[in-house]
């Protein structure tokens, strides 16, 4: 009998042992659909630079991924990835972290990317908790959750990070769960192809710590969780925001395109250089 092979056998670095990932993780299920992308977009591993801070979600593209990678500080990605992209203008920088990473210690140098507009997809897995760490509540995780520092319930209010990033300027914004895996696929290639800051907001399921500690339950409940909650952009738009609270809003909020800031640096360069 032939052997069959996996067909994005050929992005993944041929490594022995278990995964990082624990059972049920959605982060495997967003580590195909970015492979798929890349396939379907018939692009090189060497068009790409991937750039990931620390955390599960960190750990989808390294070590696994089959190119140049960073695994970077907490927090720091985007940090990485924009000092990458202003000296390697021409490659496709791909950061992927979790919600943690680019919201808490991370979150000012997400804004300001999105703010400078600057060409990068930032793909952020949000599974509403610290999940590497043990389950300590995060800017994500929703309010009355009890995690291990929030053991009574959590008394904040959760960052809406895909209206956060809208805000601060991105060019492109999608909100999925890894429930929407063919839309998700869409959605990174159509991150790839902008030329600005493009953002996805990935809402996945941690049944090991959110799952247990939250009461959400195991990988299939939260996947069943996140189909019945999921409403289109559209359909929410016709609804009121009391209405919508406690569901979650899936597809693409913003697709514009406006001025890169190295584009704009090169053009101030041959400009500077002329008057000369
Ligand atoms: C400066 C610093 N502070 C804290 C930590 C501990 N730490 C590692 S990962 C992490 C949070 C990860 O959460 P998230 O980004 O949501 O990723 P997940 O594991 O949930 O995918 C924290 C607080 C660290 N490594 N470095
Ligand atoms: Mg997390």
């Amino acid at each position: 009998m032939g052997s069959v092979e996996h067909p994005l056998k050929r992005y993944v670095r041929p490594l022995t042992g278990p995964t990082g990932f624990c059972p049920g993780c959605g982060d495997g299920t967003i580590s195909q659909c970015v492979l798929r992308a890349i396939d379907d977009l018939q692009m090189d591993m060497d068009d790409f630079v991937f750039v990931s801070g620390i955390g599960c979600a960190a750990w989808i593209i390294s070590p696994y991924f089959n190119a140049d990678v960073l695994h970077t500080t907490h927090g720091r990605p985007i940090a990485f990835a924009t000092g990458i992209k202003l000296n390697l203008p021409e490659k496709k920088i791909m950061v992927i972290s979790g919600d943690g990473d680019l919201t808490a210690i991370g979150g000012n140098h997400l804004i300001h990317a999105a703010r400078r507009n600057i060409d990068m997809v930032v793909i952020c897995v949000n599974n509403g908790i610290y999940g590497m760490t043990g389950g300590q509540v995060a800017p994500t995780t929703p309010r009355g959750s009890k995690t291990i520092t929030t053991p009574l319930g959590n008394l904040e209010h959760p960052f809406d990070i895909s209206s956060m990033v809208q805000a601060a300027g991105a060019s492109y914004v999608a909100r999925w769960t890894a429930y929407h895996p063919r839309q998700l696929t869409k959605s990174i290639k159509r991150a790839i192809r902008k030329k600005g800051f493009a953002f996805i907001e990935v809402i996945s399921q941690c049944p090991v710590q959110f799952g247990a500690k939250t009461g959400a339950g195991s990988a299939v409940e939260m996947l069943k969780m996140f189909k019945d909650r999921s409403i289109s952009v559209k359909r929410a738009g016709e609804m009121s925001a009391q209405e919508t609270s406690d569901l979650i809003v899936v597809g693409e909020l913003v697709d514009t395109d406006k001025p890169e800031l190295c584009e704009e640096i090169a053009k101030l360069k041959k400009r500077t250089s002329r008057d000369k």
